[in-house]
């Protein structure tokens, strides 16, 4: 543990001169004081109680604005400011000789910045994480090796595995060329499944995500985590975890279920887990196939979805080309063109307009007569499967067991 502090004060600049606090006007000339404040406490000797202290200020003042009016016009500044608070705070919390819990709120407090602060110095939050997961992954170590290997899983009722009908099922093609994807299925906008494509990945192969492994890798990292049945209910939240929280409530169902069972649904829904957890993205590669999309590697949002069995992502369409891949369980998946757009009731609101008023598997034919009409395709996406999901494609997806998938959003 001792030499945690120089570790991190390797990732800061030398000094003081070299420590870059620029700010618009703005943000308040007082800020920019406790800012300058901190920076000086960094590179001198005072109590750990005044560092603590003036980070949290400044944690304070910019979680306010960061909280004020809808996140698209948070400014920017606010951002950096809030990033800013929580690298002195965690610097705070380091500089020590850390207690096991002041480390794993130190990773917090990195975390919250990643997530809600925008990059300042070079992503600095992300190698101070990294410096720190390594010590907390030490520690864990030593004290309960295989500790959650005897975690009991609660029973839970087998989820409903639809069959297949003759002459619905999404057509599956292994690895076909580029040129033949292009002609068969891009260009005429054809959902198809993809096998062999992903059997490299090393999240398939050399590093399975089992739960042991997502728990030594990302278990003490905190991240957003959506919960209820589906987005459309009305007791759906969102909260933040840690990954290991996240498991031990609703993977492993260890406890917190309430006994009519409301909100025992957890997704780990997200597109900013693979640029907040580097290891986990090391572990999977975009498809060669995005390479026929117009835009670069840098516009594919990589989005993650972790969860138990019986999530459900409600019917909806989405604005870009969708690679799902299938990592880890089995997922029941219906597809509807966006030519049938009309026979499946999208919400009124601006916010849902993408969303269908329908439950696909359970239809309300009353209200929605024109539903049954509509043509679809399904199937059951087992590891290794990639779905094509064609640009506008209406999709609805409920997982039959635990289940990782990861899908690749492209134009
Ligand atoms: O897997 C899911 O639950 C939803 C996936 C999805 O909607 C997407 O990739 O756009």
């Amino acid at each position: 543990m001792a030499s945690l502090w120089s570790k991190i004060s390797a990732t800061l600049p030398l000094n003081e001169e070299q420590f870059p606090l620029q700010f618009s006007n703005k943000v308040e000339s007082s800020v920019v004081e406790r800012l300058r404040q901190s920076r000086q406490q960094l590179y001198s000797n005072t109590t750990s109680t005044s560092r603590m202290l003036n980070a949290q200020i400044i944690l304070d003042i910019s979680w306010e604005k960061l909280n004020t009016g809808t996140w698209r016009d948070v400014d920017k500044e606010w951002r950096r400011v809030y990033s800013y608070g929580c690298l002195f705070k965690a610097a705070a919390l380091c500089r020590e000789n850390p207690s096991e819990d002041e480390l794993l709120q130190a990773v917090r407090t990195c975390d919250m910045g990643l997530l809600m602060g925008a990059a300042i110095m070079d992503n600095i939050l992300q190698d101070i994480v990294r410096i720190l997961q390594c010590e907390v992954r030490k520690s864990v170590k030593e004290e309960d090796e295989g500790e959650h290997m005897q975690v009991k899983r609660r029973k839970t009722a087998s989820p409903h595995v639809p069959s297949i009908k003759d002459g619905l099922a999404v057509p599956r093609i292994k690895c076909p060329s580029l040129e033949s994807f292009n002609t068969n299925y891009l260009l005429p906008l054809k959902p198809v499944i993809l096998e062999g494509i992903i059997d490299h990945w090393p999240a398939l192969n050399t590093h399975p995500w089992s739960i042991d492994y997502l728990r030594s890798v990302a278990g003490c990292r905190t991240v957003p985590v959506e919960v209820g049945s589906r987005y459309t209910d009305e007791d759906w939240s969102q909260t933040l975890l840690t990954v290991n929280e996240f498991i031990d409530r609703y993977i492993l169902n260890k406890s917190q279920i309430s006994p009519d069972g409301v909100n025992d649904v957890g997704y780990l829904a997200q597109h900013q887990l693979f640029d907040q957890i580097p290891e986990l993205k090391e572990d999977i590669r975009i498809p060669d196939y995005c390479s026929l999309g117009e835009g670069d590697e840098d516009d594919i949002t990589v989005n993650a979805w972790f969860g138990p069995t019986g999530t459900v992502s409600p019917l909806h369409q989405d604005p870009q080309q969708n690679f799902l891949a299938q990592v880890v369980g089995s997922k029941y998946i219906r597809l509807y063109s966006p030519e049938d757009t009309d026979k499946l009731y999208p919400h009124q609101s601006q916010l849902l307009h993408n969303t269908s008023q329908v439950e696909v598997e359970n239809p309300d034919t009353e209200h929605f007569p024109e539903f049954i009409k509509a043509p679809y395709l399904e199937c059951v996406l087992q590891p290794g499967d990639v779905l094509f999901i064609p640009v506008k494609h209406w999709h609805y997806v409920r997982s039959l067991e635990v289940s990782f998938s990861v899908s690749f959003w492209w134009s």
